[in-house]
């Protein structure tokens, strides 16, 4: 961390910028509701680009330490391209950009419902790799159908520090995942700081493996690789209406206090690709601060769809303000 005292670093003219903070199932979302940098009028994918290359001082000032910390997930709601999308929607935390964001999202719909944009019922969300839908109960819940998911290798081996070798599962939820059961660990709350440090030392093995996810562009069929920046590591349930426990690193380093919707997603298209679990049974997925998420599919060419409920709720209704002065105003950069 550093900061020369000495130096005037509001430079981007950073208004006020009005904040409405939830959690969802323990994981906080953080909605900008005024304030957002003008990321012009082109489509939701050139917005997104805009954002993540040109506006990491807004996005370290609104997610990181001091106003923010580590665990935050930004969301920057756009006018959408049409009139069916309840509202556009950029994700972001502490290191950059996320594909998706299923927890982010349910924070998103309770917020447009705080706000009174928006009744029970369901709601089209756009986002930068597809549309979603957010279906806000009655009684509170809020089930989002995420994008498309599949599994794309089973069974990949890998030589961990720490660890040795173990086997894991690469899926994409919406954002890419290593998923793995034989880790040998214990998933308890009270070890979150080593767990942390294990699925660290499995994301640093699948960048020294050179083991990505591929995405394959829908329309010209070209393959790009994406790094897997989500582990995720499984163990038996300690709730009796839940099915498995996770333990979920996300990309910035910290722990996802919820079940994590992505990985959730993730999960049933590994249960789906093995025969474990057939359309529209469900999946209770419990994580590993013993909050719960319940999931379910149907097929789609050749994929899943998954749709994920949980619970969200409001926090803060706040106005985050930038001084002149202040070394910090566009965030603590942790090196
Ligand atoms: O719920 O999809 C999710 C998520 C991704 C990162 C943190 N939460």
């Amino acid at each position: 961390m550093s900061a020369d005292p000495g130096r005037v670093v509001y430079r981007l003219g950073m208004d006020p910028v009005r904040v409405i903070d939830s959690h969802t199932e323990g994981e906080p979302t953080r909605v900008v509701i005024e304030g957002a940098p003008d990321l012009g009028a082109g489509s939701i994918e050139e917005k997104t680009r805009l954002f993540r290359t040109g506006h990491n001082e807004f996005r370290r000032a609104v997610a990181c330490e001091p106003r923010g910390h580590e665990a935050i997930v930004g969301a920057l709601l756009l006018e959408p391209s049409d009139p069916s999308f309840a509202a556009g929607v950029i994700f972001f935390n502490n290191v950059g950009t996320l594909h998706m964001c299923v927890h982010g999202a349910i924070g998103v719909t309770v917020t447009l419902a705080h706000l009174g944009r928006i009744g029970p019922g369901s709601h089209r969300l756009e986002t930068s790799i597809g549309a979603i839908t957010a279906h806000l109960g009655e009684n509170g819940l809020v089930s989002v159908e995420n994008v498309p998911s599949h599994r794309q290798r089973s069974g990949v081996r890998l030589d961990v520090e720490g660890l040795g070798m173990i086997t894991g599962d690469i899926a994409w939820g919406g954002n890419w995942f290593f998923l793995v059961e034989d880790h040998g660990l214990d998933l308890a709350s009270t070890d979150i700081d080593e767990l942390r440090s294990h699925a660290l030392s499995i994301r640093r093995a699948l960048e020294s493996a050179a083991i990505h996810g591929i995405h394959v562009d829908p329309v010209s069929g070209d393959e790009t690789y994406q790094i897997i920046d989500h582990v995720e590591l499984f163990d038996r349930p300690t709730r009796t209406d839940c099915d498995s426990r996770n333990f979920v690193l996300c990309p910035g380093g910290e722990f996802d206090r919820s079940p994590c919707g992505t990985g959730t997603s993730a999960k049933l298209a590994c249960l789906h690709a093995d025969g474990m679990l057939e359309p529209g049974q469900p999946w209770a997925q419990e994580s590993i601060i013993g909050s719960r998420f319940t999931g379910r599919y149907h097929e789609k060419d050749g994929m899943i769809i998954p749709t994920i409920t949980g619970g969200a709720w409001i926090t803060a209704d706040s106005t985050l303000l930038f001084d002149h002065n202040d070394p910090f105003a566009e965030g603590i950069i942790r090196s």
